[in-house]
């Protein structure tokens, strides 16, 4: 497979340097196309018609398997799924329809004997339109987008919120919970020392009950408010699931927050995700790997360096009693640092 597309990419390469020759000798002389050639490159042009259609419709079937699961695991997540399959329907049929005129009025109005091709200078009415139509559409996106990412970022009226900071840094996450208190301790590079990786400022009263921990657990239906620091370089911490995603930028605090709706059990049993993880394991089990189950990740989407592609963290998505549970069984700092 990998020698066949070397073999089209030095046949494709070599076709391009072979009609650039080509093209520098035209200039020189004063040549003509023939009825035949001109028939053959319109008929070719719709033969490109046909394979970009055909090529478009192949991906869209054949990818579908390797996309996310279009349940989205939060309640904003829903409002993101609406935005992007507006824009992306909204994209298809203007594409559909650009592509088959190009395509088309190419073919039909190719060079035949007798035929002249007409100067059109200018129509004011016309550019009017091709001006006026996109502006007004982009405009409604634009701001239906705005309006969505307002919604999604409004943390005001959460009532009881978990609160977590997330670290990021070459290359990996690390997490604490709020604790009793539900407010973080203060935390700076400069308080980073043995154990406090995270660089938790101990003298601050909120830092004693707050919770490291290295695997993310999250309670359905309860809203979640994410607080984002980096300890080195850029990153950007991305949950696909919930569709969410922010950088995190050393020296400042980012936040985001959802609800989610669906727990890992519940995922597991969706018919994408099934699908998805049949097509990964069918692989796997080929290369002589084991099976791997469905996990929702917490991943770096800034390529922040050489093992960026490994920075993630697993999240668990629980019904809030487990939850509870859970966290009730893990250490605070002030027992896992001043011990
Ligand atoms: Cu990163």
């Amino acid at each position: 497979m990998k020698a066949l597309f070397f073999i089209l990419i030095f046949f494709v390469i070599g076709t391009a340097f072979w009609q650039f020759f080509k093209l520098l000798g035209l200039t020189k002389k004063d040549q003509v196309a023939t009825e035949k050639e001109n028939d053959i490159n319109g008929w070719l042009m719709l033969g490109l018609g046909g394979f970009v259609y055909g090529l478009m419709l192949y991906s869209m079937f054949q990818g579908r398997v390797v996309l996310l699961p279009r349940l989205s695991a939060s309640l904003e997540g829903e409002d993101i799924d609406n935005l992007f399959v507006i824009t992306m329907g909204l994209i298809l049929v203007v594409q559909f329809i650009t592509q088959f005129l190009i395509y088309y009025f190419t073919f039909k109005y190719r060079g035949t004997k007798g035929r002249k091709a007409m100067f059109y200078a200018d129509s004011h009415k016309l550019e009017m339109w091709w001006t006026i139509t996109p502006t007004v559409v982009l405009s409604v996106l634009i701001i239906y987008g705005l309006w969505t990412w307002n919604n999604v970022q409004d943390l005001s009226d959460a009532e009881n919120p978990l609160i977590i900071e997330v670290y990021a840094k070459q290359f990996q996450w690390e997490a604490r919970y709020a604790g009793e208190d539900n407010q973080l301790g203060l935390g700076h590079v400069n308080f980073i020392k043995g154990i406090n990786t995270m660089g938790v400022d101990m003298s601050d009263k909120n830092s004693a009950d707050d919770i490291p921990v290295r695997e993310l657990h999250l309670p359905k239906g309860r809203k979640v408010i994410f607080k984002f620091r980096s300890q080195d370089v850029m990153h950007s911490a991305y949950m696909p699931h919930f569709r969410a995603q922010i950088n995190c930028v050393p020296g400042m605090v980012t936040s985001f927050g959802f609800t989610p709706t669906v727990t890992t059990e519940e995922m597991r049993l969706n018919e994408d995700t099934k699908a998805k993880f049949d097509a990964i394991n069918e692989l796997r089990v080929e290369e002589g790997k084991e099976e791997v189950e469905f996990d929702y990740l917490l991943l770096c989407n800034k390529i922040c360096g050489a093992s960026h592609y490994n920075m993630q963290m697993k999240v668990v998505v629980q019904e809030e009693e487990d939850f509870n549970k859970w966290l009730k069984e893990q250490k605070t700092l002030a027992q896992v640092i001043n011990n």
